[in-house]
């Protein structure tokens, strides 16, 4: 086996502290989705949306990586073969864990994204509604987060991936929200074995080969060791 490409959700970053989106006590239980993440609820209330991801990027200075996104760096640091690492989350924790071969396919609250033209910068203070792109100069800055009806980012690596990946891993992930629900399927038409390491089942739990339930900080460090044994 050369080529594992590892999809991850807010279960990862559940034990660091980071609310999940549809637990009890979840991020969206005091906002409708509606309210909060369409390119409608930010054309009718930029201040509220602004305002619900300056919250979110600011939390970031009190949070850490946990065991699990420890491990997968490690995997990433050792593994001779390819590897993918996609995440749905838009917090930087995989990144602070050391972890390279990885792509933000939902965005990030770490960036800043021009609507007029398209450039991407690297933010990390409160983003006020009017803020000036560094490229273009209009007055356009949103946060650079993939809302519902947006095309998710890097959608063509990442069927790339999917098509030559021997090993398909979800982690944390309840697989509500397309098309990272479809990635199991399509990895599965492709010949990949499918993992599943969650809490509970997932929505698309049928599809795993293998699911494993239990805590990723104790199931993601546990299997990375068993795949690096058998490598
Ligand atoms: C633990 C744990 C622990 C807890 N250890 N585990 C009808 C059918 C099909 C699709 C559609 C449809 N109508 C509309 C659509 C498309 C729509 C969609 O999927 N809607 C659904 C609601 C049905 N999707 C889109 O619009 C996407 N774009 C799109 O489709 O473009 C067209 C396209 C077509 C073809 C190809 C490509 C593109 C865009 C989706 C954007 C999603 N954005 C969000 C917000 C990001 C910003 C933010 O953070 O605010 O992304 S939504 C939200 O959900 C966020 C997440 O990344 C995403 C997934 O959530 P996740 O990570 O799964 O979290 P939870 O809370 O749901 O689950 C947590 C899991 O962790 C659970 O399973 C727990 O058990 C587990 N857990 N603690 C291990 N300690």
């Amino acid at each position: 086996m050369r080529h594992i490409v590892i999809l991850t959700g807010a279960g990862i970053s559940a034990e660091s502290g980071i609310a999940t989106f549809r637990g009890p006590g979840g991020l969206w239980e005091g906002h409708r989705v509606e309210d909060v993440c369409t390119p409608a609820a930010l054309a009718r209330d930029p201040a509220l949306v602004h305002r619900f991801y300056d919250l979110r990027r600011a939390a970031l200075a009190a949070v850490a990586p946990n065991a699990a996104h420890n491990a997968l760096a490690r995997l990433d640091r050792a593994w001779r073969g390819e590897l993918l690492i996609v995440t749905q989350n838009v917090d930087d924790l995989h990144e602070r864990a050391g972890a390279r071969r990885l792509l933000h396919m939902h965005g990030e609250l770490r960036s800043a994204l021009c609507a007029s033209c398209g450039a991407q910068q690297a933010w990390s203070e409160a983003l006020p509604p009017g803020s000036v792109c560094a490229d273009c100069h209009a007055p356009e800055l949103r946060p650079d987060i993939v809302f519902f009806g947006e095309m998710p980012y890097q959608m063509e690596r990442i069927d790339d991936a999917l098509s030559q990946a021997d090993l398909f891993v979800s982690i944390g992930t309840s697989g509500a929200v397309y098309p990272a629900a479809g990635f199991v399927r399509l990895a599965r038409q492709h010949g990949a074995a499918t993992l599943e390491l969650n809490l509970e089942r997932s929505e698309g739990s049928a599809w795993f080969d293998e699911t494993r339930l239990g805590p990723a900080g104790t199931l993601v460090p546990a299997w990375v060791d068993e795949i690096l044994e058998t490598a």
